[in-house]
This record gives C-alpha cells, sequence and structure tokens, in this order.
C-alpha cells in the first residue's frame, strides 16, 4: 500500500488527574477529585496503540507536555524556587495550579488540525496546532504541541506547520476534533468537514445556551484558508446546540468518518439534510467512490447512552484488507443498548465489519474516548518515511515506553499531590529522558 492513514496517540503525561476542569464535559465534571492512576492511564493508552499498529496501520507517538507548567505559573506572579512556587500557589490559587497541571495534551485530536497534502495549495501536509482557548488549561498546549509535531514531522520539504490561531474567543479552535475528511484513498483529494459550535462575529447567532460551544465558524475558516483548502472540497456544518448542552463538547462526540464512511448520531447537526445534500454533491464531484451515510436514530442510541459510552468517539480505520473496523471503548461494550447497536452495525452491510473493544477507562473517566487519544495523519508513503522514526509505534518502542512508564509513574495520584514539589523533578525526569528516546531534541521549556 503507498496510502495511509496514521494514528498518532498522546502519550499520557506522568501527572494525568482528574481535577474537573472542562465545564461542559460531563466525565470531566463527574469525576472531580476522584483518585487517578497515571501509570494505568499511559499503559492503557499505549496498548490500545500498539493494538491498532498491530492491525496494518501506521502508528505514531506524540509526547506528552511539561506539566507542572511552572513558566505559567511564573507569568502570573508566582516567585522563587519551584518548589516555593508550588507552595504560593497552592495556597493562593489552587485552581490555577490544577489547571497548570492537567495532563491534557493526550488527547492529541485536539492537538492541531491536519490537511493532508492532496488537498492543500502547495502539496504539503498542513498542521495548525489548535490554540484551546475555552479551558485554560488546555489554552497553554499550543506552543509546546507546535514543537512537538514539529519534532515529529521534521521535514520541510514535506510537512507545513503553522502557527496556533489568535488567542481570541473569536478564534476558539479545538483542532481536529471538529474536523472530519472524506476521500476515496487516502492520498487522493478529499473532502475537509470543520463542525462549528458558533459564529462568534455575527450578533444573535444560534449557540447553546448551558455549555460553551469551543470552536467557531470563524477559526475553521481560518484554517481552510491558512491550509488552502478550496471551497469545493469543503463543507461547513454547525453543531446542533441541543446536544452540546447535553455534554456533546467536540464534534467526534457525535460523529466520526473515515474515508467513504460518516457516521453520525441523527442530532448531530443542524441543517442535517441540507449538509448531507452537500457532502454528497462535493463528494461525488471529488472522490470516486459510493459514500455510505450511516445515520444513528435516538430511539436505538440516545444522546446520553452515546456522552456516557463514546460510541462515536470510536475511531474507524481500514483494515489492508479494505474493510474497515471500529475502535470502541469497553465502556460501549458494557452498555445494552450500544452493544446492540454495535452488533447490528456489522451485519448491516456498510464498510464497518468488526468492532474491537479497549479498556481506556483512565481517560475516558476524563472525556476522552479512543478517538479523542489520537491525532489522523493521511499520508503517502514518502512522507511516511519523512517522518521521525523514532515516534513510529514498533515492538521495541512499545516495550521502551512501558518500561519508561513503570520506571517514572506513579500509580496514584489525588489533587492534594499535584502540590508536592517532588512531581516536578519526577516529570522532568522522566520527559528529558522521553526526548531522548523519541530523538526530539529540546521541545520543553526545562530543557531550554
Ligand atoms: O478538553 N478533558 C478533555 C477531554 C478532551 C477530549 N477530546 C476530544 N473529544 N477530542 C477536555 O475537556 C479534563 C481535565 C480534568 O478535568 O482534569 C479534560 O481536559
Amino acid at each position: 500500500m503507498d496510502h495511509f492513514e496514521a494514528n498518532f496517540d498522546g502519550l499520557v503525561g506522568p501527572t494525568h488527574n482528574y481535577a474537573g476542569l472542562s465545564f461542559g464535559n460531563v466525565a470531566s465534571f463527574n469525576n472531580a477529585d476522584a483518585i487517578s492512576n497515571p501509570k494505568a492511564a499511559a499503559k492503557q493508552g499505549l496498548a490500545k496503540a500498539k493494538a491498532v499498529g498491530d492491525l496494518g496501520l501506521v502508528q505514531g507517538i506524540l509526547a506528552p507536555q511539561e506539566r507542572p507548567d511552572l513558566h505559567t505559573l511564573r507569568r502570573i506572579g508566582f516567585t522563587g524556587s519551584d518548589a516555593k512556587v508550588l507552595a504560593q500557589a497552592v495556597k493562593q490559587a489552587p485552581l490555577l495550579l490544577n489547571a497548570c497541571c492537567s495532563a491534557s495534551s493526550m488527547w492529541t485530536a485536539n492537538a492541531a488540525t491536519v490537511s493532508p497534502s492532496s488537498d492543500t495549495f502547495d502539496k504539503k501536509l498542513h498542521f495548525t496546532p489548535a490554540n484551546l482557548v475555552d479551558k485554560l488549561h488546555r489554552s497553554i498546549e499550543p506552543i509546546t504541541t507546535g514543537r512537538i509535531l514539529a519534532a515529529t514531522f521534521n521535514d520541510s520539504r514535506y510537512f507545513h506547520h503553522h502557527q496556533h490561531l489568535p488567542k481570541h474567543a473569536s478564534f476558539g479552535d479545538e483542532g481536529a476534533a471538529n474536523h472530519t475528511r472524506l476521500c476515496g484513498d487516502y492520498d487522493n483529494k478529499g473532502v475537509e468537514l470543520f463542525v462549528y459550535g458558533r459564529e462568534a462575529t455575527k450578533l444573535n447567532a444560534i449557540a447553546p445556551e448551558k455549555y460553551p460551544a469551543r470552536q467557531t465558524l470563524e477559526a475553521s475558516q481560518a484554517i481552510a484558508r491558512l491550509h488552502g483548502l478550496v471551497d469545493e472540497q469543503t463543507v461547513y456544518i454547525q453543531q446542533n446546540p441541543a446536544v452540546i448542552d447535553q455534554g456533546v463538547f467536540h464534534n467526534d462526540v457525535i460523529a466520526v468518518g473515515n474515508q467513504n464512511v460518516l457516521f453520525y448520531h441523527e442530532q448531530a447537526f443542524l441543517n442535517t439534510k441540507e449538509k448531507l445534500a452537500e457532502i454528497q454533491e462535493k463528494f461525488n464531484r471529488t472522490c470516486n467512490r459510493p459514500l455510505h451515510f450511516i445515520e444513528v436514530p435516538t430511539e436505538k442510541v440516545s444522546i446520553s447512552n452515546a456522552v456516557n459510552t463514546y460510541l462515536f468517539n470510536t475511531q474507524i480505520i481500514t483494515l489492508p484488507s479494505g474493510d474497515m473496523a471500529i475502535i470502541a471503548p469497553t465502556n460501549c461494550e458494557e452498555n445494552q443498548a450500544v452493544k446492540a447497536y454495535l452488533d447490528e452495525l456489522v451485519t448491516l452491510g456498510t464498510p464497518i465489519k468488526k468492532v474491537h473493544y479497549f479498556d481506556v477507562k483512565q481517560s475516558m473517566q476524563n472525556g476522552g474516548g479512543p478517538a479523542c487519544l489520537r491525532l489522523r495523519v493521511a499520508m503517502n508513503a514518502t512522507e511516511v518515511a519523512a517522518v521521525n522514526p523514532h515516534t513510529l509505534m514498533n515492538d521495541s518502542l512499545f516495550t521502551t515506553l512501558n518500561t519508561w512508564v513503570d520506571k517514572h509513574y506513579r500509580d496514584r495520584l489525588s489533587i492534594q499531590d499535584l502540590a508536592d514539589p517532588q512531581l516536578i523533578i519526577e516529570s522532568r525526569t522522566a520527559l528529558d529522558e522521553l526526548t531522548q528516546i523519541m530523538q526530539l531534541g529540546n521541545v520543553y521549556q526545562f530543557q531550554r
């Protein structure tokens, strides 16, 4: 095969914890203050990534970020030694300290928006890190994300890296979680779908009432301009505000696509009929293949079941045989209605023939399913060959990373532990070693 959709999974960082930081993300809120297990979280993620690689897909790993983020704490006025900065922060501003300790970069579906070279103006693969401005703990990710992406896709002949969008609510951008690409073969032209929650510059625009809409139309349009996408291959769709208000904080909680399949809940979008017609028309003109819309009705799967099990935060992958499989969290298997739906789905005659379940509960408890944990990068063979090879999953990297996790990670972390200065030392020691394993150079602030 000479065209691939690679998945780059976020390696869970040593400070993985449950701080209830994401208003509008039901799991994050419900599990606030629970005790986390960073070691198990990292191993669950690695096992899932390795299994997808073993199914025959190109699989990569993106390094986590430096947390606690002492640099942000110093920027907001805490001074003295690292230990003193933590001690002051926990006393004066514990919630800000929590925000500076989140391992949220593990959800690499929010790392960036990626457009493959067959869609872009200069025939390079484009990356724009997401600014993640809606949540403080996530808004401190994009600079380091940009460095990690540049160290992973480190060949300017093939990869074009942009700066994140201006950090203002008008440009709220959550990356690939609100972006889907439909295509024939991965290296052929495709149709890029941008799903947004609100239009920032229009007065009285339709928007959710209870929870924030993190992605704006203006951000999606800016990405399409930066990547040089053409209108004939681009569709903008507004998310249904009523489902955002029920906990669907990203489109990838309610819809997922792969090649010629779009799998979505009937309540996912606004103006569904018109938008599906536009997708169909653009797809027909761009891609030489039948398109399958798989719409899941509320009577089979309610919005609350979709949010609680992450049925749509599954990965739809194409196996070397050409059949598609779904990578689902075990939470789907444990829910009667959702399991029944998935059992039926593989018999419907669509390209989806099989479901594989993985336990990623440490991530799920913060609202991150299998699809949140990965950034998809469609590539041709030349581009795959240009990727930093030390970031690509194989038996050796899998063993090395598991050993590295065993050596450095705790198996229990409470919110109170975030103020432990020893955690800074542990985290930095681990990440310094990781940059050598993955040959990333000095991507972290503490190394510069
Ligand atoms: O941004 N949770 C993440 C989950 C991101 C899921 N990503 C996708 N759907 N693509 C978020 O809400 C919780 C952190 C905490 O509460 O400790 C958090 O950031």
